[in-house]
């Protein structure tokens, strides 16, 4: 059966999403990447903002010497990583073969699901409509029978594009195009092949194998299939992971004992909230500071049996951390993170009266966090936090957005 992959792609990604937030911005050019005044790149800008010549790794200040009337906003990671997980929720119930590349992009496997939607064509606009009604935002789709061509397609199509290459076209396709379209060519390769008088996609398919492979040695074959339209890699769902960590960086070194305390709660039930989502539990858990001089140490603990409380993962994190305290030096960034996962066979405490309780109590606080906001339920360690950080649905704003995976 001939393959149909899907490249989908969110246009002007985090643009988009402030945008839906405040309508006003629609339609204007937009940067997301901080002031113009700072020494950011430009993170995502508007198609607006585009066709003043703004595009993503430009120096702020270039951009707002190109284009004086753009909107510059600093943007908020947690909410783009809210909206990158509920895009890639919408994924999955279209297939069971996703490929995430990053947050607002990913490939499917659609082979064969032509039943279920009448054609793929009409499988996508359902899929696009979705996004659109549930997310505000709008993507563009490539299909053809390999993952190259396809995103290939979906980059031509944008903005809201869909684009399908049927089979037997793919070469004929791609041939016409400049040889910097093909993914894999970087600006070095782009101009040592327009030396060699290639500039087209097809030119460089005509490249006899041998002259490729002596210029580019392995990656010359790659080259040569992709330029044909010939790519059969499999769409390869992630790995499960390994490991979960949160970790933030304090806006200003601290030797507050109680902001450390708080924070390590607030990071460990993060944690703990993935953890269960994922439906698993570890035996592991790894407290990891970082001190004003740059010195960073780990400290980990492994518990006889695997658990997936946030009660036992601060007590855990908690007893490293004071140990850790000893040191008397200012803290740049605390995390927590767990290891050794496994399946979280339910029922395992079925004996233990205290961790039956415990785990009911975690599953009440996740559903009342899932529909309300996580910090809509707090325990008496984080309240403290309050004080210090805006909440925003998906948590606190901390003064760094690296909660990290
Ligand atoms: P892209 O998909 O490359 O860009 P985009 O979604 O803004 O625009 P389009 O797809 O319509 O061309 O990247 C997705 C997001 O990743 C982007 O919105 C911001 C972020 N990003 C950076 O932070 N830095 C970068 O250099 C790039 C390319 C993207
Ligand atoms: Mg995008």
């Amino acid at each position: 059966m001939a393959r149909r992959i899907i490249h989908i792609d969110l246009d002007a990604f985090f643009v988009s999403v402030e945008q839906r937030e405040n309508p006003e911005l629609k339609g204007k050019p937009v940067v997301v990447g901080g002031r113009p005044q700072g020494r950011g790149v430009v993170a995502s800008a508007s198609y607006e903002a585009r066709a003043f010549g703004l595009h993503a790794g430009m120096p702020l200040s270039t951009a707002s010497r190109l284009c004086p009337q753009a909107i510059f906003i600093q943007g908020s990671f947690p909410k783009y990583r809210e909206a990158s997980q509920r895009f890639m929720t919408i994924l999955a119930d279209f297939s069971p073969f996703v490929e995430p590349l990053g947050l607002d992009e990913a490939y499917l496997d659609a082979t064969g699901f032509e039943s279920i939607h009448g054609s793929i064509h009409q499988m996508v606009v359902k899929l696009k409509q979705r996004i659109k009604d549930e997310l505000g935002l709008c993507a563009s789709v490539g299909i053809a029978s390999g993952k190259v061509v396809a995103k290939v397609a979906s980059e031509l199509s944008k903005p809201d594009g869909l684009l399908e290459v049927a089979a037997g076209q793919e070469r004929s396709f791609l041939a016409p195009l400049p040889i910097a379209k093909l993914p894999g060519i970087g600006k070095k390769m782009e101009r040592k092949l327009n030396a060699l008088g290639i500039s087209t996609i097809g030119e460089l398919s005509l490249m006899p194998l041998s002259d490729l492979k002596s210029h580019f040695g392995a990656s010359g074959e790659v080259l040569h299939r992709f330029a044909s339209g010939i790519d059969d890699r499999e769409v390869e769902p992630p790995a499960p992971a390994k490991q979960i960590s949160r970790e933030t960086t304090f806006g200003k070194d601290t030797r507050d004992h109680a902001l450390l305390k708080a924070t390590l709660r607030y990071l460990g039930e993060r944690v703990g909230a993935d953890l269960r989502q994922r439906g698993k539990r570890t035996r592991c858990i790894t407290l990891k500071l970082r001190y004003a001089d740059f010195t960073t140490i780990t400290r980990s603990q492994t518990l006889n049996q695997a658990f997936d409380s946030d009660q036992t993962i601060f007590d855990t994190g908690l007893e490293l951390l004071e140990k850790a305290l000893s040191q008397e030096k200012p803290v740049r960034l605390i995390g927590i993170g767990v290891s050794n996962l496994v399946e979280s066979g339910r029922q395992l405490d079925m004996l233990n009266p205290l961790a039956r309780r415990q785990e009911q109590l975690n599953r009440a606080i996740d559903r009342i966090r899932n529909k309300y906001g996580f910090t809509a339920i707090q325990t008496g360690r984080t309240l403290l936090l309050k004080d210090l950080f805006p909440e925003t649905k998906g948590g606190y704003k901390l003064q760094t957005p690296s909660l990290s995976r």
